[in-house]
């Protein structure tokens, strides 16, 4: 397969899921910037628009056409490149991996994406202190209904057993956010176990914010 682009932002975790995927595939992917940053606004410009009217990113561009969704996208990558698998070969753990991937990817992370902060912004006047509050107590809620779930399994490098799967891949963008925001993760000790473990792989290094070309060196 060639000419895979990626509609890409650095520092957006549905995006870094898909980087950590396309990464651990070894598959190559030319990455195109969309600053999504309040005030640069690139994902509602018009070009854009037509490629993805819900006006997120990622977007995979592909020869067949385009792809949304970051978990639409990691099973495109998985089915069309199944090796190596994002997925335990149990089907009992595949659906445990996959029901951890998505607490995280459909319960915590659309309530802190940009638009819903905004509107808390604007609509309801919450100022920043009370924005980055909202911001830490959901991810707070969703970890902690994750880390019993791993605390309660034979412990393994990774979230599903010895190779990386959806879970790691949407646990360390998320992970990324919460020190961003500065979330107390002293509770939490088994996520960051596997966060910093994953982090060291060199697919995720690959793909870690701070290594995309777009990128804003503090
Ligand atoms: N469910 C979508 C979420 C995509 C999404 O919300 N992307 C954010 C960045 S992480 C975005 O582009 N936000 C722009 C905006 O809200 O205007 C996915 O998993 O791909």
């Amino acid at each position: 397969m060639i000419g895979l682009k990626l509609y890409d932002y650095w520092r957006s975790s549905a995006a870094y899921r898909v980087r950590i995927g396309l990464s651990l595939k070894g598959v190559a992917y030319e990455s195109v910037p969309i600053n999504i940053a309040p005030g640069k606004d690139e994902q509602k410009g018009e070009a854009y628009r037509a490629a993805n009217p819900q006006m997120r990113v990622p977007v995979l561009e592909t020869p067949k056409g385009v792809l949304t969704q970051s978990l639409a996208i990691l099973a495109w990558l998985e089915t069309t490149y199944p090796e190596p698998s994002f997925l335990p070969a149990d089907p009992w753990e595949a659906a445990q991996a996959r029901a951890f991937a998505l607490t995280i990817a459909t319960d915590i992370h659309p309530l802190n994406n940009l638009a819903p902060l905004g509107y808390l912004r604007v609509k309801f006047k919450a100022d920043e202190a009370a924005i980055e509050d909202w911001y830490r107590h959901w991810i707070r809620i969703g970890f902690e209904a994750l880390e019993p779930q791993l605390a309660a399994r034979q412990q393994s490098p990774f979230a599903f057993g010895e190779e990386p799967t959806l879970a790691d891949i949407c646990l360390v963008p998320q992970c990324a956010n919460a020190r961003r925001f500065k979330l107390d993760m002293s509770a939490f000790p088994r996520l960051t176990a596997i966060d910093a473990h994953a982090r060291l792989h060199p697919a995720f290094i690959r793909a870690a914010p701070d290594h995309q070309k777009d990128a804003v060196k503090a």
